[in-house]
């Protein structure tokens, strides 16, 4: 390991899981939200409370989606309580019909929000490398079924843009990526947002950049913006005329004050996370079988997202092993995402031979493992968690021996 220090436990008998007390007192989390200003947040409070405007198109989610729009380098924002609500009205404005191909190593909301609107998810194998669903493997499960293609921009990471627009073009599908991972990234020195016909950000509370809750619709086409600004408000144009369909998908103005604030900061956001990333980088250098997922070049990320890939064989600790250990150590490691979508009940119901063509999804969701970054999170913490993580895997055996000493009958 590169840093010198010596972690800050006495020996084995000292590790929380085999009774010592947790390396870190306050639990660090994956996802603990990154603040701004808050005299910034206050102040538009203030005012959002004087003006009495609340909701529904106020001048607050106007600024927002300018600044959004501006950040992304595209003609329109839209606005929308989540990211989830966002992908919803964006597949129905787009027309999506019958089969969609998306990956099955996403987040669940991104096949959700297909099932909900009663489409067929259809789960696509992603890249060993990159972890982003295989253009070459999309264009294998092109049918005259399929009605759309659902990229996800895994880890900020630019999910094939050029390979898929081509594939949508000539096979005449609507193309939308769920960018919810991707604020503030680029793809060869392009921000990300202007691909395919729509593109969608979260804003939730758990992303770099937060609006509490919040997502936003980025697209070109203002034929498309025009619809979805409908339908995200019931289908209404003007005050009483409805001619689509709608729902309730509005980002209140307490929402667009928050992600205004945030916006305001989410460069200072994105630098702590590479400060933290270069000290994952050189804390965890030399673990065998653990390997720190780096983004492909040519892809500029905001490093919210710590991925680690454990290979138990070369590492001689599990996955699920260092996820148990380090817990009970005050890290609250995430298994961003296990166990695939295709495993999750409702999937795995409607297509149990998905698994079949899935074999990277399923080694990627056996190993992979999020850790914690963002503004609550020193570089000395890093250090010391990859301190932390190298003396868990240097004495797996050790340790799994006492554990099972521990819950054996004699200890009892
Ligand atoms: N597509 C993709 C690829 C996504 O990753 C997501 C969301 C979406 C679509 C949908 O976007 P939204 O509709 O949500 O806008 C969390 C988030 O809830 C979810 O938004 C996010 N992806 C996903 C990756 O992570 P959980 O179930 O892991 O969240 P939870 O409640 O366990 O929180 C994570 C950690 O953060 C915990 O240790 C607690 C901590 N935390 C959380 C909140 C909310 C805090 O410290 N403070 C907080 O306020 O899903």
């Amino acid at each position: 390991m590169a840093t010198g220090k010596a972690l800050s436990k006495a020996g084995l008998a000292d590790l929380a899981v085999l009774g010592g007390p947790a390396l870190f007192t306050g639990d660090l989390h994956v996802g603990r939200p990154n603040i701004g200003e808050r005299a910034h947040l206050m102040a538009r409070i203030e005012a959002m409370l004087d003006s009495r405007w609340l909701t529904n198109d106020g001048p607050l989610v106007a600024e927002f989606e300018a600044a959004v729009a501006s950040r992304h380098a595209v003609r329109h924002c839209v606005a929308t309580n989540n990211a989830t609500a966002g992908l919803q009205i964006a597949i129905k404005a787009l027309g999506m019909t019958g089969e969609v191909i998306l990956p099955s190593f996403t987040f669940v909301a991104t096949a959700h929000s297909l099932r909900w609107l009663d489409l067929t998810p259809i789960f696509c194998d992603v890249d060993p490398a990159t972890h982003l669903m295989d253009p070459a493997e999309v264009e294998r499960l092109i049918t005259p079924r399929t009605g759309g293609i659902l990229g996800v921009h895994l880890w900020g990471q630019a999910c094939a843009p050029e390979a898929l627009s081509d594939l949508a073009r000539q096979h005449r599908l609507p193309l939308l990526f769920d960018a919810a991972h991707a604020l503030g990234c680029s793809h060869r020195g392009q921000p990300i947002g202007g691909a395919g016909d729509a593109e969608v950000l979260s804003f939730h509370a758990t992303k770099v950049a937060n609006a509490f809750e919040g997502g936003a619709i980025l697209t070109n086409d203002g034929t498309l913006a025009d619809r979805l600004r409908r339908m995200r408000n019931f289908g209404f144009r003007g005050t009483d005329h409805v001619d689509i369909l709608g729902i309730n998908a509005k980002m209140p103005e307490v929402c667009a004050a928050m992600g205004l604030t945030s916006l305001e900061a989410l460069d200072e956001f994105i630098s702590v996370n590479r400060r933290n990333f270069a000290a994952y980088r050189q804390g965890l250098a030399g673990l065998p079988g653990i390997r720190l997922h780096e983004a492909p070049a040519g892809d500029e990320v905001n490093h919210h997202y710590v991925i680690l890939e454990v290979d138990e064989q070369a590492a001689g600790v599990s996955r699920d092993e260092l996820v148990r250990w380090l817990r009970a150590e005050g890290v609250l490691a995430r298994r961003y995402f296990h166990p695939g979508c295709h495993r999750m009940a409702p999937y795995r119901a409607e297509d149990p031979l998905a698994a079949a063509r899935l074999p990277v999804t399923d080694r990627l969701s056996a190993q992979v493992l999020a850790l914690p970054t963002g503004t609550a999170m020193t570089a000395a913490a890093v250090e010391e968690l990859c301190r932390l993580l190298g003396f868990l895997a240097a004495n797996a055996a050790p340790i799994r021996r006492r554990l099972i000493d521990l819950t054996s009958p004699k200890a009892a």
